[in-house]
């Protein structure tokens, strides 16, 4: 398992990536966001101001060390517990907070479920609910820039429960038989919703797996933001000049629940979750940057506070857009609306109180 920090911080300089002291600190706030973001949106969803989340506390390194090797016109399609990779690759926290609160000023309309993310500017697909689903947009987006020639990479992430669904399997099948420049990044947090790592699969490793597919597949500290980054980078790079796809599983941690309608401690116990707070992703690189000289405790706290108030004001902005009108429920479904349809929306929209 590739590891370039360990969890106090020590690390070998030999495996550092090449990235300057201002992209490291800013690797360090974009974390520091996301967990901030994390218990934000559990606490509003708590409060019954955003109707359903899905935390990611524990994966920062994951969503951010591998959205830093990306490039601008990469193509994106990250899993539900990624939001840091579209704050990486652009998206304003105003547009991911209008997709988190389904309101009108949402880029896909509130149509879809919180952190079900679509950002067409970012290069960011439309998140496909159905497990493994994905994976075969990621494929083809990658063979489509392959046929055309365009010097461009797709990254993917899905958790670890996707590598039992049919899609992965026949994905990573053709992106082996097509050298597609596709890099799937398999976010092992040891749960599927309930189902333990250790029972979706009787393979050693989920990385081993891309060996029967004809490519190859890497094993990274998953809370170890360099590791991440340097794995995902090198795949990217190989990717781009024609080297065809890798799989890299990142051995992480779901610290929270599956969701905002679930309750972990149903089947899985304390210690487990204490053990892995001891390898805290954010901690870890804190103390790295600490020893590096570049950062200090104190300058972490004043930066979290910061980060909670931009949060704050940001949300209660965003709280201010109207919800989507009713009348976009008929819309973009067909270019010439059918008379039955055009007969139940005006139905509808007759009913009081509706504009
Ligand atoms: C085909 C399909 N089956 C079941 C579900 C319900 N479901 C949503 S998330 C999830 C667990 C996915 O686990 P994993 O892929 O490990 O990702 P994680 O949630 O741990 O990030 C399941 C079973 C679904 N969305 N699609």
């Amino acid at each position: 398992m590739l590891q370039v920090i360990t969890a106090d911080g020590d690390f070998d300089p030999k495996l550092v990536p090449d990235l300057s002291d201002e992209d490291l600190l800013k690797i360090h706030r974009f974390m520091l966001t996301v967990r901030r973001l994390n218990e934000k949106g559990m606490s509003l969803q708590r409060q019954g101001r955003l109707g359903f989340f899905m935390e990611s506390t524990g994966q920062e390194a994951c969503q951010i060390g591998a959205a830093y090797a990306l490039s601008a016109q990469d193509w994106a399609l990250p899993s539900y517990r990624d939001p840091g990779m579209c704050l990486v690759r652009g998206v304003p926290l105003a547009t991911l907070l209008d997709q988190l609160m389904a309101n009108s000023a949402d880029e896909s309309k509130g149509r879809s479920l919180p952190t079900h993310w679509s950002f067409r500017k970012w290069n960011v697909v439309s998140l496909s609910s159905p497990i493994g689903s994905k994976l075969l947009h990621a494929v083809g987006i990658a063979y489509a820039a392959k046929y055309k020639r365009d010097k461009l990479v797709c990254f993917t992430s899905m958790g670890e429960g996707a590598t039992s669904q049919g899609e992965f399997h026949a994905a990573m099948n053709f992106a082996g038989v097509y050298r597609a420049p596709v890099v799937f990044f398999c976010e092992n947090n040891q749960y599927a919703i309930s189902l333990p790592a250790r029972r979706q699969t009787a393979s050693e490793s989920f990385a081993i797996k891309a060996e029967a597919y004809g490519f190859e597949g890497v094993q990274v500290d998953g809370n170890d933001v360099l590791a991440v980054y340097k794995a995902v980078r090198s795949a990217v790079d190989k990717a781009r000049s024609g080297g065809g796809p890798t799989l890299i599983e990142a051995v992480t941690y779901r610290m929270g629940g599956h969701s905002s309608s679930d309750d972990p401690s149903v089947y899985r116990n304390d210690e487990e979750v204490e053990m892995w707070k001891r390898r805290d992703p954010i901690a870890r690189f804190t103390a790295y940057l600490t020893r590096k000289g570049i950062l200090t405790e104190s300058a972490v706290q004043k930066q979290s506070e910061e980060i909670d108030a931009y949060i704050s004001r940001t949300v209660k902005e965003r709280e201010t857009v109207k919800p989507p009108a009713p009348s976009t429920l008929f819309t973009d479904v067909y270019s010439e609306m059918p008379w039955n349809l055009q007969e139940e929306a005006e139905e509808f929209m007759a009913e009081e109180g509706r504009e």
